[in-house]
């Protein structure tokens, strides 16, 4: 029986206390006496990850329900149990197709690799390797962007290897590289349940990490000393049951940080004795300094004189700061709000500050715990180094000594690996614009829809010779494909996924794809053989065998994955690394010496960040600084743009489901009741977003959620691409986007 929206309500309603929350959950089906057999699964959307049980009758998926043995314990949200009609959704691609005359038209597979494999070859033959590219995804499983990667670094010599994670991730990536000298998180969902304090700054988590909140929640419920701080300039679900919300401006979040870190200092309540022993105090160019030093630094933060800025009442400031810095054990979370941010590396640091000055850190219920957006983004593109700067396992392509490792353990010549980092992804995109690029990969991603700023980069979209591996047919980047493959989709081939917290687990094979749908590891390697990789360098029948190879490049690096077998795996419910042999349960708090194998069981200390060469974590000393595009003149409004609890991403999979596609069925504008009222706007009413890249026609949502001068567009519908007018500003550390923030005006249409 498959899970109808009625029936979920009606589940969910029996939980009444999580739903008067706000919290919508979805508890495990009775077993089905209609199922033939169970298969063992992760969800396909969100960074929860989230067991699931794939109910399979006559060799199709009936229904989906939560895995009671994984960290979800049995407990799905509404996109979750709803997966099984978006497999048969007759939108899937199950031919490989080719672009004939301007129309994609069904081929042979031979056909379409061949013609595919001849424009990468041209491309290499006239002008090189950097002209060729790969674009993946934080969906795609761990093996195939391992795979990916391996076959354009080692076997293209291209370093020209990106995907959506630079969209997503990069500046935590970037904050925990630059804090702590390694990239992921030290803690564990396990936090989740000993926090007695949750800072959750830009992360809407009751939408886009559901059963997390649930966690969460629970956690409040059950023990009322339990606080919550939300921190987010719009009023969501998740501020709803807050004890505080810091309803800020946009923007200003290192002013806030900074702020708090201050109250802190000045109350004495940093932890003196910590942070001496195990914390450098740096400026922002990498000057060390002493503690005197970063006070003297924060003093430009008093909660006075940030409240202008921020619109924060210096008393709640102070309030947050205290019960951060007072409560036994505290667990900092956040999401797209600070990463989506031209300074989004330097609000990481800022988080992780608030925690090293005040020593909650490594201690249960006590981290900082950046939530991940994709159900791979912690696992493939980050562990495996599917970015343009990165090798597997923590390795960076500018350093010879890392290259040289790769080079071995791949068998290649010494020296042999290109030493120049690739273009990062809007550098990609401006380089296809250019016609500097002219061959692209795509796997498990929908550009055309979820790049910054789209129009800009329709011209290379169209120029390059796109080849992407896409199942479903109605994604807007299969307007622009020359070559499309058909692969295999979720349950119908193996691999693995790895979510926030560290847990790698098994999706496992439930079923045959249909048509001539392929495993992706097997598109890769068909692909790759024919440009004229060698075979050698790529021998795998399918993903099992990249799996063994992956475990084998993390073993002897801290990223170790040397025991998570196969066998593990399919019998175990998701293991967090490291996780060095097969006998070892895998690690819940890093850096922690008893806790993580990579510290010595002799280590004279507790704590011991190895990522840096003292082994001491660094507080940056980050000043505020404004947002790319402020609001202001002509534009007096800010655009922010996000999620909404049942759709993903571009919807190509959401979209197909009627009970979502009926309760969200196009986007909207959300617009604060003030600003409504003053320009005459009901709700309903059609409204014009006018930025500087264009203008588009919402309905508008009047309410409370944005506070006046905001505004906010979910930007899931294909036919409302809001990214028609987003601004395409990066970070300059993280070259991440800054999705979150540009100037826009509001007209009644
Ligand atoms: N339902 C659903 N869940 C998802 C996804 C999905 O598409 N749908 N996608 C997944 C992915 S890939 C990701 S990355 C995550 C994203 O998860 P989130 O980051 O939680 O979601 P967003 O809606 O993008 O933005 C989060 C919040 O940032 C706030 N924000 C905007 N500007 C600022 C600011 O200047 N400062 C602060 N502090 N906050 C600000 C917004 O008001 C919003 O509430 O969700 C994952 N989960
Ligand atoms: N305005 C705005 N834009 C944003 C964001 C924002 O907050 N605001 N957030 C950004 C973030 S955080 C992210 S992560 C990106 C996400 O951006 P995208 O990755 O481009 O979005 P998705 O819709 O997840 O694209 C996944 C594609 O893979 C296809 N697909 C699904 N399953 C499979 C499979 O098994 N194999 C293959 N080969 N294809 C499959 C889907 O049909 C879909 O076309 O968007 C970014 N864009
Ligand atoms: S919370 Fe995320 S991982 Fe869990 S069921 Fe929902 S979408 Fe899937
Ligand atoms: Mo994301």
């Amino acid at each position: 029986m498959t899970i109808s929206r009625r029936h979920f309500i009606k589940q969910a309603a029996a939980a009444s206390v999580f739903m008067a929350l706000g919290v919508p959950v979805c508890k495990a089906n009775a077993a089905d006496n209609t199922i033939d057999s169970w298969v063992k699964g992760v969800c396909r959307y969100c960074g929860t990850g989230c067991g699931v049980m794939v109910g399979v009758s006559n060799g199709k998926v009936v229904t989906v329900k939560g895995d009671p043995n994984n960290h979800n314990q049995g407990i799905l949200c509404l996109k979750g149990a709803l997966l099984a009609p978006v497999i048969y959704a007759k939108e899937r691609v199950t031919k490989p197709l080719i672009r004939k005359n301007g129309t994609l038209v069904e081929a042979s597979w031979d056909e379409a690799l061949d013609l595919a494999a001849s424009k990468f070859k041209e491309a290499l033959d006239s002008t090189g390797p950097d002209s060729v590219a790969y674009y993946g995804s934080g969906q795609a499983l761990t093996e195939e962007t391992y795979l990916a990667s391996k076959i354009f670094k080692a076997g293209l010599k291209s370093n020209n290897v990106e995907g959506n994670p630079r969209l997503c991730m990069a500046s935590a990536v970037g904050g925990y590289v630059s804090t702590f000298g390694k990239d992921e998180p030290m803690g564990s969902y396990q936090d989740l349940d000993a926090a007695t304090c949750f800072f959750i700054i830009g992360s809407n988590t009751s939408e886009c990490h559901p059963v997390l909140f649930r966690r969460i929640a629970a956690r409040k419920q059950n023990d009322k000393n339990v606080k919550i701080i939300v921190c987010d300039p719009r009023r969501t679900n998740t501020s709803r049951i807050a004890d505080l919300h810091m309803n800020m401006k946009p923007g200003s979040d290192l002013a806030i940080l900074n702020s708090m870190a201050y109250v802190i200092v000045h109350e004495e309540l940093d932890d003196y004795r910590f942070h001496n022993k195990y914390v450098n105090f740096m400026t922002n160019d990498k000057q060390k300094v002493d503690f005197e030093a970063y006070k003297a630094f924060l003093q430009d933060y008093k909660p006075e004189d940030v409240e202008p800025l921020c619109g924060v009442p210096a008393a709640q400031i102070r309030e947050a700061a205290l019960t951060f810095a007072q409560s036994t054990a505290t667990t900092s979370l956040w999401c797209m709000g600070i990463n989506q941010r031209i300074r989004g590396v330097w609000a990481n640091n800022l988080i992780h500050n608030l925690h090293l000055i005040t020593g909650k850190i490594g201690k249960p219920g006590s981290t900082p715990l950046s939530l991940t957006g994709q159900p791979n983004a912690c696992g493939g593109v980050r562990d495996t180094g599917g970015l343009s700067h990165l090798l597997p396992a923590g390795r960076v392509i500018a350093k010879k000594e890392h290259r040289n490792q790769l080079e071995m353990q791949w068998g290649l010549p010494q020296d042999s690996l290109n030493p120049k980092p690739g273009l990062h992804t809007m550098a990609l995109f401006n380089a296809m614009n250019e016609g500097k690029v002219k061959t692209l990969l795509t796997l498990c991603t929908n550009p055309a829809q979820s790049l910054p700023n789209i129009k800009k980069y329709e011209e290379g979209l169209k120029k390059a010779f796109l080849v992407s591996i896409e199942a479903f047919s109605d994604a807007i980047s299969m307007q622009y494909a020359d070559v499309v493959f058909p692969p295999a989709f979720w349950v119908e081939r193996r691999g693995v996924y790895g979510c926030t917290e560290r847990r790698y687990a098994l999706v496992e094979k439930a079923i045959d794809p249909p048509g001539e749908c392929r495993p992706s590891v097997n598109i890769l390697v068909e692909l790759a053989k024919r440009i004229g990789v060698d075979p050698n360098l790529i021998p795998y029948e399918n993903s099992d065998d990249v799996w063994e190879e992956w475990r084998k490049v993390s073993a002897m690096t801290p990223y170790n994955f040397a025991g998570i077998t196969r066998e593990r795996l399919i019998k175990e419910s998701g293991i967090l690394w490291p996780c060095p042999t097969e006998d070892h349960p895998g690690t819940t708090i890093r850096y922690v010496r008893g806790e993580d194998p990579n510290i010595p069981e002799d280590y004279p200390d507790k704590y011991h960040f190895y990522g840096k060469p003292d082994g001491r974590a660094i507080v940056w000393m980050r000043p505020q600084k404004a947002a790319a595009e402020p609001a202001g003149g002509e534009f007096p409004f800010t655009l922010t743009t996000g999620r909404v609890i049942d759709h993903w991403h571009t919807a190509t999979m959401t979209g197909k489901v009627p009970e979502i596609a009926r309760s969200f069925p196009h986007a909207y504008v959300e617009v604060n009741t003030k600003d409504a009222s003053r320009m005459g706007i009901n709700h309903g009413d059609k409204v014009k977003v006018i930025t500087r890249r264009g203008d588009m026609l919402f309905d508008a949502r009047v309410g409370d959620v944005c506070e006046p001068g905001l505004v906010f567009v979910p930007w899931f519908d294909p036919e409302l691409v809001v990214n028609e007018l987003t601004i395409d500003a990066i970070d300059p550390g993280s070259k991440q986007p800054e999705f979150k923030i540009c100037a826009c005006r509001v007209e009644k249409a």
